[in-house]
């Protein structure tokens, strides 16, 4: 794997870009080594600027659930472009983006684009407050919902990657109504709502920014009747689930109907676009036709409007996309199953739909303790020799990777062969100092 490119590139970065990158994940600051300068995808291969071609479970994060370069996006994106790139006007297409969104998302009656997943937490939350008239909410430890700063608080993704789950410049006003649970564990949740004042629950129906730790039986389900009692707004957000593990997202796979739902990264089809959507009644609270204050020149934008719509109606049309993963998934399921007990490795597998994780512990893995005490060492030992065999995974253990509808059979064969030997090589030979005593 040649590097020099690569290298003088984030020299350069970090000169003039506060620690080279500008989202602190992509500085592989928990994995060492070298971040990777992207200058082309195509499909499940991404190439960096040295010329190395890696298969790409990131994929963007979570947007690039057709692969890249899909046709379909490609071609809304360039005839939009012929036509303007930016109104800051009302358009057809973001119309069609309302419906195709309230038409897919069972809980969604209404809905507010946004640049960002960030900006649409942050939007769902003021929200959820002025409807119920009450401060405090609670989110659980180790869930990440962007970087609001009422969100900034035991969080998740970069923040626990870089070991500030509480960032430094947020207020203690800010984060005083922000109430913290534990994920999987409903009574954690009741103790903070009989505090009272609770206006909203925020919770990523499956957690994606602690690795993918699924919920338990009961526990959404659990969120629903606790919200139903107390008066709170049970807010999923499906900025990573959403038309990911299923058209509906988690709460279709799932069977749990929140009131507000927070959308990012796939609605967008690789350019910037979040929303917030549901209840009608609560939704009419937002600006202009309500009083919650809430708005954004590129909310709406053609360009992300059009690779938007483009995405969501290949979805729409092929639904068989989602039998196509499901299918990957499970191969990769039973391959990590058996290589797991064969070798007696400690590490689990965890995955729902189109998003996994491979934790460096016996588990369970269920919540944010028993993510925190696994093995980051042997987890960037891993990351490194999946890189190095040119398999992109995401480049944290606090992060979930992705599959695509674009990926093979036979890629999922060729990475779970370096996946096993990587495995064997971190067990063996290179195993951390304090394993090896
Ligand atoms: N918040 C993203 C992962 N959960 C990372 C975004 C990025 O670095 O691009």
């Amino acid at each position: 794997m040649r590097t020099d490119r690569s290298k003088q590139l984030f020299d350069a970065a970090r000169a003039r870009i506060p620690g080279g990158v500008n989202s602190p994940v992509r500085a592989f600051g928990r994995v060492g080594g070298q971040p990777l300068f992207v200058t082309r995808a195509e499909g499940v291969t991404i190439w960096d600027a040295d010329g190395n071609a890696y298969m790409d479970f990131v994929g963007s994060w979570g947007p690039m659930f057709l692969g890249h370069d899909h046709p379909a996006i490609r071609d809304a994106v360039a005839d939009q472009l012929a036509r303007g790139t930016s109104y800051g006007a009302p358009t057809e297409a973001e119309v069609e983006l309302a419906e195709r969104v309230c038409d897919m998302v069972p809980s969604i009656d209404m809905v507010r684009l946004t640049s960002s997943g960030t900006e649409a937490t942050m939007s769902a939350l003021r929200l959820a407050r002025a409807f119920t008239g009450r401060d405090a909410f609670v989110k659980f430890r180790g869930g990440y919902h962007g970087h609001g700063d009422a969100f900034l608080v035991e969080a998740g993704s970069g923040a626990a990657t870089l070991g500030v789950p509480n960032s430094p410049g947020v207020t203690s006003g800010a984060a005083r109504d922000t109430r913290v649970a534990e994920f999987n564990d409903l009574d954690s949740v009741r103790a903070l709502a009989a505090e009272g004042d609770v206006a909203a629950v925020f919770v990523e129906p499956v957690a994606g920014n602690m690795g993918c730790v699924p919920p338990e039986d009961g526990f959404l389900e659990g969120l629903r009747a606790l919200c139903d009692e107390t008066g709170a707004l049970l807010v999923f957000d499906e900025v990573m689930t959403g038309f990911r593990l299923a058209p509906g997202g988690a709460q279709e796979r799932y069977g749990v109907t929140p009131d507000l739902t927070t959308l990012g990264k796939i609605i967008g089809g690789g350019l910037p676009v979040g929303a917030f959507g549901g209840r009608a009644d609560v939704m009419a609270m937002v600006a202009p036709s309500g009083p919650v204050y809430q708005a954004g020149t590129l909310s709406g934008n053609p360009l992300a409007t059009a690779a938007g719509n483009a995405m969501l109606r290949w979805i729409a049309e092929h639904p068989e996309i989602y039998d196509h993963v499901e299918a990957l998934g499970r191969r990769m399921d039973e391959a990590f199953e058996r290589m797991i007990d064969e070798n007696g490795w400690p590490v689990t597998w965890r995955r729902v739909g189109a998003m996994g994780s491979l934790f460096f512990g016996p588990g369970p893995i269920r919540d944010w303790p028993t993510v925190e005490a696994c093995s980051v060492d042997r987890f960037a030992a891993w990351f490194s020799r999946m890189l190095e065999a040119g398999f992109y995974m995401a480049p944290s253990p606090f992060e979930a990777s992705f599959l695509s509808a674009a990926h093979t059979e036979e890629n999922i064969a060729r990475f779970l062969d370096a996946a096993e030997r990587t495995l064997a090589e971190v067990h063996a030979t290179d195993r951390p100092a304090e394993v090896r005593a």
